[in-house]
């Protein structure tokens, strides 16, 4: 259900979401506007993600369960793993740098993907419209 292209429609607190994370000012306003577009590939357990945007283009394979080491487009190193609770996949992930948990996860309501983050108390949102 997660298969296809989405691109980002919108974005609920996402700005904050960075500060707190710590994304300077220029990263952080190239960020907003992004045009981050991700194409999902689910095969049972194993996902094939692409992401490109106009900070950059990547591609990473996981499984279910099992951790990755992944780079945020800001550059900011995490590792951890997603997991399936019901239909919403949820996304643990540790900050290479402070050890501090960013959780997300992804979940289809009306036709959209809505890929939600947490860092640090600070909660934001993505919407993305499928292609
Ligand atoms: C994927 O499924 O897309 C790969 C793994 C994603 C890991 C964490 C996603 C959180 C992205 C937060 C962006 C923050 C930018 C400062």
């Amino acid at each position: 259900a997660f298969n296809g292209t989405w691109k980002v429609d919108r974005s609920e607190n996402y700005v904050k979401f960075m500060e707190q994370m710590g994304v300077n000012l220029v990263k952080r306003k190239v960020a907003e506007h992004d045009n981050l577009k991700i194409t999902i590939e689910q095969n049972g357990d194993k996902f094939h993600v692409k992401e490109s945007s106009t900070l950059r283009t990547k591609e990473v394979d996981f499984t279910l369960g099992v951790p990755f080491d992944y780079t945020l487009a800001d550059g900011t190193e995490v590792s951890g793993a997603w997991e399936m609770e019901g239909d919403t996949m949820k996304g643990k992930f540790t900050r290479k740098d402070n050890n501090k948990l960013l959780t997300t996860t992804r979940t289809l309501v009306g036709g959209e993907l809505v890929q939600s983050y947490n860092y640090e108390g600070v909660d934001a949102k993505r919407i993305f419209k499928k292609q």
